[in-house]
């Protein structure tokens, strides 16, 4: 694997579950893989999960890491080509990729959707340049369409606990103050589609996700149809995409909390299990009874981010 930004990168998905078994019963049996190699992660925004899990996943393996905040002690970064460099940007990623690459193995990259503009984000305009100009293996940590690592993350669970051969998977859209990217949805998505599920989509009009995500999964747009028969809810909140109306894109539509998931709403399901992501904002996204009912797998969940990074870090290092 030469880099890691959606399912298709994984190949075979069975294959990939094995490995995550496999890892999941001894973490440390690839430790002598990358001994002397550096992974050098960068966050151009905020986070927990990520920087924790994948920082042990490349320890697991034996590999060094370094950890930068480009927003934080480094100098500011022009991304766009041919820009009058007189603002408040010392340094441009175009020389800053390749001498960040000078230094480590293998890049994982953090950049969230800007909303500015939905073509640079859809185009993943800052992942790729990293991709073309680091000339090392990149994976992402969450960049502008997609959070692949989660989506796998998530798959290893719903394998974990899943109580049929084919389990009915639901992705509710649910409500939050401000406007969220749609890396999450739009990666829970590309996986469900390619994995042993019936996959549902429920979300308020004007939310439609990009169908190269959507692909052919069912989308209903009446959340308590969507939950009949469900044994896994997929909570999340995404911004406007921007699919039937470009202007919307990145807006908030709605705040509807007759759509934030409660025990009523889980009494429609086939007493489903309860996933997200995190962060969560309780009592917007979930209740507080059901993110802590025994149904809840969200720390469960995140746990696994370890072993996704695990398979995935282990895959770039074969690849070297
Ligand atoms: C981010 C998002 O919704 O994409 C990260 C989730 C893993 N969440 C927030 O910014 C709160
Ligand atoms: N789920 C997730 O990626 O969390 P962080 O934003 O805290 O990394």
């Amino acid at each position: 694997m030469k880099t890691y930004t959606n399912v298709f990168d994984l190949g075979d998905l069975k294959t990939a579950l094995a490995e995550a078994a496999e890892i999941k019963q001894d973490r440390y049996k690839y430790e002598a893989l990358g001994k002397h190699k550096t992974c050098l992660l960068i966050f151009f925004n905020n986070s927990l999960r990520t920087r924790l899990s994948t920082q042990k996943a490349a320890r697991n393996l034996g590999m060094d890491v370094i950890v930068l905040d480009v927003n934080q002690g480094a100098w500011k970064l022009e991304t766009e080509r041919g820009v009058i460099m007189d603002g408040d940007k010392s340094e441009h990623l175009l020389e800053a990729i390749p001498v960040m690459a000078s230094y480590c193995d293998v890049i994982g990259v953090r950049s969230f959707a800007r909303f500015e503009s939905r073509e640079d984000d859809y185009t993943e305009k800052i992942l790729n340049q990293f991709i073309r100009y680091s000339g090392k293996p990149v994976f992402s940590m969450e960049a502008a369409t997609g959070h692949p690592l989660q989506a796998f993350a998530d798959l290893i669970t719903i394998e974990e606990y899943k109580r049929t051969e084919r389990p009915k998977v639901v992705l509710t859209w649910a409500p939050h103050p401000r406007a969220l990217p749609q890396a999450v949805p739009n990666s829970f998505a590309d996986f469900m589609n390619e994995a042993d599920v019936d996959f549902v989509i429920t979300h308020p009009e004007g939310y439609e996700l990009d169908p190269q995500f959507v692909r052919g999964a069912q989308v209903e747009y009446d959340q308590k149809k969507a939950f009949e028969g469900a044994d896994f809810i997929y909570a999340k909140n995404w911004a406007c995409p921007g699919v039937t109306r470009p202007e919307d894109y990145g807006k908030v539509l709605c705040k509807d909390r007759s759509w934030t998931v409660d025990t009523e709403h889980m009494s429609w399901t086939n007493n489903a299990f309860f996933m997200h992501c995190l962060p969560v904002r309780r009592n917007m996204i979930v209740s507080d009874e059901v993110i802590e009912a025994p149904t809840s797998l969200v720390i469960p969940e995140a746990a696994n981010r370890e072993i996704s990074a695990t398979v995935v870090l282990k895959r770039l290092l074969q690849a070297l």
